[in-house]
């Protein structure tokens, strides 16, 4: 597990560093779920510094692999609005949290002073748009669903529409969960994503895939199938208060070139934090 990873680098080069204790990190970052490209990197980067320097302690290992692991995150800010309204389409596989990002979300740029207008285009289920709904009040957003069972790109339409009309500063479009392997439900995520772009031309302004954050490297996976069918722009991994396998993280940017862009840390409106690299980094080594 990648939160142990600190104390097992440490506990490996306790001893004394050499060229066969160096071998064994590498099947630590496997472990970690960093990728094998990247595994493979850090481990090679440590083993030139030793080779440089054979006095070379686990504190100024940790050091060098943090440095790395920096450099391969995707230092992106927030991207700025640049529409009025900014669409922000939400998808990805069922319970990975979308429903609940978004209103995380709306509730983030709600303190920001932006007028949210939250659109429930989950019409599968009813207890979905009951469940927006609800958030959508505590978060003062405005909100616009459609029937149950009606097509959710009308309602995308609709609701896109309604923000223009509205003038708000913000829509956060939550869909329905879909498996990633069924080509009909990716098929309507396509005419979704069509539907927002003629109610409103040049949006959705981004696309973002909720990833569960305990899934590692199963995340690369899904973002690769859901990328193929709509062009996403960045990344929200949820449940990450445990950072169990947060080193998914590195090889889905790595591979998609996606920016993460927020960090899910728990089930309240308030536990949604802007990702931070230093952080993130500083937080898996703890
Ligand atoms: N611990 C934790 N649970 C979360 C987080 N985000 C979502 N959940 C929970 O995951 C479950 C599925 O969330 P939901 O938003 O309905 O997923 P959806 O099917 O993708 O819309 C719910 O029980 C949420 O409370 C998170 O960051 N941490
Ligand atoms: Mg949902």
């Amino acid at each position: 597990m990648f939160r142990f990873l600190g104390r097992k680098i440490r506990d490996l080069f306790q001893g004394k560093v050499s060229e066969e204790s160096i071998d064994r990190l590498q099947e630590l970052f496997y472990q970690a779920d960093l990728g094998v490209e990247t595994a493979q990197k850090l481990t090679e980067k440590v083993r030139l510094l030793y080779r440089k320097k054979s006095s070379l302690t686990s504190d100024e290992i940790l050091a060098e692999i943090k440095k790395e692991l920096l450099e391969e995150l995707k230092k992106s800010p927030l991207p700025p609005f640049s529409g009025k309204p900014q669409v922000i389409l939400i998808v990805g596989v069922n319970g990975n949290g979308k429903t609940t990002t978004v209103a995380k979300l709306a509730h983030y740029y709600q303190q920001q002073k932006k007028k949210v207008l939250i659109v429930a285009a989950d019409t599968f289920r009813a207890a979905a748009v009951e469940q927006l709904s609800k958030w959508a009040e505590s978060t003062k957003s405005d909100f616009v669903k459609g029937k149950q069972g009606s097509d959710p790109a009308a309602v995308a339409f609709d609701g896109t529409q309604a923000g223009v009309s509205r003038e708000c500063d913000l829509v956060l479009i939550d869909t329905a969960g879909r498996l990633h392997t069924k080509s009909d439900l990716m098929k309507e995520l396509e005419k979704i994503h069509r539907a927002i772009g003629k109610a409103l031309p040049g949006a959705p302004h981004e696309i973002w895939l909720i990833l569960d954050g305990t899934v590692g490297q199963n995340g690369v996976e899904q973002a690769t199938r859901f990328q193929q069918s709509i062009p996403l722009s960045g990344l929200i991994l949820t449940k990450m208060e445990g950072t169990a396998k947060g080193g998914g993280a590195f090889a889905i940017q790595k591979i998609l070139n996606l920016p993460l862009q927020f960090i899910g840390v728990g089930e309240k409106m308030t536990d949604l934090e802007p990702f931070d690299p230093q952080k993130f980094v500083d937080s898996l080594f703890d």
